[in-house]
């Protein structure tokens, strides 16, 4: 039991949730709304408690940015266009810098919350994940704070599923990173296949798969239970 306790001590310190873009523009009403984007709220705000540490992302972006299909004349949201670094699924505009689009959703309970990671802020190079730009090598400075810190396993959740939750999950392997999806903490955009071929992709990257309720059990109990 002692020894248990010290090891579950150590995962504390060495564990990380990482909450992806749980931002109103991926909420409903918002300006790229994911079906029942909202609906994790309190499921993060249950597993986030039990956890030392804490990062969110925020997809942030200029008006003016590549990914927004307003700034192709002629183009329409959800088509696709190839740039110098790769193909780009065109979005309706989304998570404007400074806007109430990009704000995390009021009621999620982030004040514990140590880094906050904006991407996707240069004009021309979109960052579904939370770790390296659109362009594979730009990268955000995430794994270098997580390093630095003595973080080694991640447990992910957020917006979207099948775009950052999978990018960044996907990157955080091959950052070297344990990674865990907890599934029921977030949903998906679902484009064309986009959501199997994304837990496909996570799969072969060695990325686990769990739903808040088997979480493993350390960790900081929940506020009100001893
Ligand atoms: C996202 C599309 C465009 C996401 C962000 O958070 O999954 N998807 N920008
Ligand atoms: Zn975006």
């Amino acid at each position: 039991m002692k020894i248990r306790l010290r090891h579950n001590e150590v995962m504390d310190k060495q564990t990380a949730l990482l909450i992806v873009d749980a931002q109103y523009g991926f909420m409903p009403g918002g300006g790229l709304p994911v079906a029942g984007g909202d609906a994790i709220v309190p499921v993060i705000n249950r597993v986030a408690a039990r956890f030392a540490n804490v990062i969110l992302t925020q997809d942030w972006h200029p008006a003016g940015h590549v990914s927004f299909a307003a700034n192709h004349p002629g183009r329409k949201p959800y088509e696709t266009i190839d740039l110098p670094y790769g193909r780009q699924v065109l979005w309706p505009t989304h998570c404007v810098q400074g806007t109430r689009d990009a704000q995390v959703h009021e009621d999620l309970q982030v004040d514990r919350a140590q880094l906050i990671i904006r991407k996707g802020w240069n004009p021309q190079v979109d960052s579904y994940s939370a770790f390296v730009e659109a362009d594979r090598r730009t990268t955000t400075g995430l794994a270098g704070y997580l390093n630095a810190r003595g973080i080694t396993d991640l447990y992910l959740c957020g917006l979207a599923t099948d775009y950052c939750v999978s990018w960044s999950a996907q990157d955080a392997r091959a950052a070297g990173f344990a990674a865990t999806v907890i599934e029921d903490a977030c949903r998906a955009i679902d484009l064309d296949g986009s959501l199997a071929q994304a837990w496909a992709d996570m799969e072969a990257a060695g990325v686990g798969r769990v739903t808040s309720d088997r979480l493993p059990a350390w960790g900081n109990p929940p506020p009100g239970k001893n």
